[in-house]
């Protein structure tokens, strides 16, 4: 059973109850002169995330484990966003990749880098959480998934949303550091302290090459 050494206690799972989230590795967050460029943020602090995460999914994939993605967006006719979000300015606008977080836009899709595999389910979500009128319950309900290990942009947004959401839905969730991403430097390590914190309140916290050593063990 692989075993990380992580915060607050050690994180283990079994090979057959676990799945890795990537969360929302889009262009429009990542890219210069996309959606998050475009409000003053600095993709840099996001894009460092790429490296170690597409690490962590060839160790992943070498295992032969499931990978779930997800992107943030809507339907061309903005009918599944919200009018106080669409209020708040951005959403469905036309940006330097397309309409701003609409589906089938380039900049809507995720990076090359971390491209899904074919057969790797993508989860398109309409909020931040990824649970919110999305089928991935019932898709880690399928395989009988207990565990997420859980990565991607931004730290205190989506991810802390879907680390809550599955954490109320009684999954365990192992968050590493250096695979999710903020624009804020602050709340990155703010973030990340609040799901470990209080004896792991929302879950743990490790780095990826404890992840990748505790999986390469397994060979
Ligand atoms: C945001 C996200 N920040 N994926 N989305 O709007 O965190």
């Amino acid at each position: 059973m692989p075993s990380v050494d992580a915060r607050p206690s050690t994180f283990t799972f079994e090979l057959d109850n676990v799945a890795l989230l990537v969360i929302d590795m889009q262009r429009d967050f990542l890219l210069p002169g996309g959606f998050g460029e475009s409000l003053g943020n600095d993709v840099s602090q996001l894009s460092r995330v790429i490296e170690p995460l597409s690490a962590l999914m060839a160790a992943w994939r070498a295992q032969g484990l499931p990978i779930i993605h997800t992107r943030e967006g809507h339907q061309p006719d903005l009918s599944d966003c919200p009018p106080s979000k669409l209020a708040r300015g951005g959403i469905g606008e036309q940006g330097a990749f397309g309409r701003i977080l609409i589906r089938g836009e380039y900049g809507h899709d995720i990076v090359d880098e971390l491209a899904p595999l074919a057969g790797e389910p993508v989860v398109d979500k309409p909020g931040k959480g990824a649970f919110y009128a999305t089928e991935l319950q019932e898709l880690l309900e399928k395989d009988n998934i207990q565990k997420l290990v859980v990565t991607g942009v931004t730290t205190e947004v989506c991810v802390h949303t879907t680390v809550r959401e599955a954490n109320d839905r009684g999954y365990d969730c192992l968050v590493p550091a250096d695979c999710v991403g903020s624009y804020f430097p602050e709340f990155q390590r703010v973030g990340l302290e609040m799901i470990a914190a209080q004896g792991g309140i929302f879950g743990w916290v490790a780095d990826s090459p404890t992840v990748i050593a505790a999986l390469q063990e397994q060979k």
